[in-house]
C-alpha cells in the first residue's frame, strides 16, 4: 500500500466514525498552519524572524518574534477553518470568538504556538501543542469559562514538533500516530501508525538546576535515580533535558523516559510551571493514546477540573511505570 497522507489517514478515521467531517477539517487546518510556522522557523536568520518581539505575554513571558508569527498563522487559519467557535492561546489573554462559525462552530481549540521558543534563536527543536474541546450544546458566543472543560474531554490533541525533519503527532482518542512533513509533496505522511511507550525506562527528563528548591518527595524520588545500580533502584538512569516539551516529549514517546516539571518551594504555592490546558492535557493525552501516563504527581493529569485557562500544574508523564513510581513517592508523602 502506497504512502498514507494525514488527508487520507483522517478521512479513514472518519469512515470507521471516530471523527466527523468538522473535525477532520479543523485538524487538516491546524496541519496546514504548522506547515507554515515550520516553513518561517527553517529560514533561521534569513528569515528576519528571530530574536526578542519586545512584547511579553500573559505569564509575563518575553515574546519571541516567532511567537508572535506563529500566533498569528494559527489564528488567521482558523478564521477560515469555519468549524470553530474559538479559540485560545497560550500567547493571548483571553480566547477569541471566531465570528464566522456561529452557529456551525463545534470545536474549541487551544494552542501554544511555539513552545519552547526560548530555544528557537539556538537553533534547538521548538513545537506547537494543540488541543481540541467540544463547544458546550448551545453556546453561541464561548467565553474562557467554556473552554474549562477536564482534558479526558480533548476530542483530538497533539503536536508539531520543528526539529532535523518536522513531524506531527496526533491522537483523535484512537492510539498516537506520527507523521513526517514531505517538503517535496507539502504534505504530512504518516510515519508511525500506534506509537507505543516502553512501560519502564531508564531515562529521566527534569531540569536539575532547580534542585535544592524541590520538596522531599523529589529529592528522595531523583536521589534514587542518581544512585543507580547500587541504590534501591537496582538500574542505572541517563538524563536528559533539552527544555523544549515538545521535544523531550517526542523523545519520550519514540524511546521511553519520564519527563518530570515538579512543583517547588520557589514558589509554593504555583502548582508548578507548566499550562494545564496548552501543555500538560494535550501531551497527556498523546501520552496516555501510547500506552504512557500523566500525573501531577498525585492524580491522573486528564481528571484535573481546570479553574483558570492559563492555570499551571506539575507534570510527570511518560513510562507508565516510572510514573506510577515517582507519583507513589508523592502520595506517600501527602504534602498536597
Ligand atoms: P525550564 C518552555 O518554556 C517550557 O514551557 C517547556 O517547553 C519546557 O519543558 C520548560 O518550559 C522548560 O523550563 O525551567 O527548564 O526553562
Amino acid at each position: 500500500m502506497g504512502q498514507v497522507s494525514l488527508a487520507r489517514f483522517l478521512i479513514e478515521q472518519q469512515r470507521a466514525g471516530h471523527i466527523n467531517a468538522d473535525l477532520r477539517l479543523l485538524i487538516e487546518v491546524v496541519a496546514r498552519a504548522c506547515k507554515s510556522i515550520a516553513h518561517a522557523v527553517s529560514k533561521g536568520a534569513l528569515g528576519g524572524v528571530l530574536g526578542d518581539a519586545g512584547t511579553g505575554n500573559i505569564q509575563g513571558e518575553a515574546q519571541k518574534k516567532l511567537d508572535v508569527l506563529s500566533n498569528e498563522i494559527l489564528l488567521e487559519a482558523n478564521e477560515w477553518g469555519g468549524h470553530l467557535a474559538a479559540c485560545a492561546s497560550e500567547e493571548m489573554d483571553h480566547c477569541q470568538p471566531i465570528p464566522n462559525a456561529y452557529p456551525k462552530g463545534n470545536y474549541l481549540l487551544l494552542f501554544d504556538p511555539l513552545d519552547g521558543s526560548s530555544n528557537i534563536d539556538v537553533n534547538i527543536s521548538v513545537g506547537t501543542i494543540f488541543s481540541v474541546l467540544r463547544c458546550p450544546d448551545g453556546v453561541t458566543e464561548p467565553q474562557d469559562e467554556h473552554f474549562l472543560q477536564p482534558g479526558s474531554t480533548q476530542v483530538a490533541a497533539g503536536y508539531t514538533v520543528y526539529g532535523p525533519s518536522t513531524m506531527l503527532v496526533l491522537t483523535v482518542g484512537t492510539g498516537t500516530h506520527a507523521f513526517t512533513l514531505d517538503r517535496e509533496q507539502g504534505s504530512f505522511v504518516l510515519t508511525q501508525r500506534d506509537m507505543r511507550i516502553p512501560e519502564d525506562t531508564k531515562e529521566f527528563a527534569i531540569n536539575m538546576s532547580n534542585q535544592r528548591h524541590w520538596f522531599e518527595p523529589m529529592q528522595r524520588y531523583v536521589g534514587e535515580l542518581l544512585e543507580g545500580r547500587t541504590g534501591p533502584r537496582g538500574k542505572d538512569f541517563n538524563m536528559r533535558w533539552v527544555a523544549s516539551m515538545v521535544a523531550d516529549v517526542h523523545r519520550i514517546l519514540t524511546r521511553g523516559g519520564i519527563f518530570i516539571y515538579p512543583r517547588d518551594r520557589k514558589d509554593p504555592d504555583k502548582p508548578g510551571k507548566l499550562r494545564l490546558m496548552y501543555e500538560a492535557n494535550p501531551m497527556s493525552f498523546v501520552v496516555e493514546q501510547a500506552g504512557g501516563a500523566a500525573t501531577n504527581g498525585y492524580e491522573r493529569i486528564l481528571d484535573l477540573q481546570p479553574a483558570q485557562l492559563h492555570e499551571r500544574v506539575a507534570v510527570f508523564l511518560g513510562s507508565k511505570n516510572e510514573v506510577e513510581v515517582a507519583t507513589r513517592y508523592h502520595r506517600e508523602a501527602g504534602d498536597r
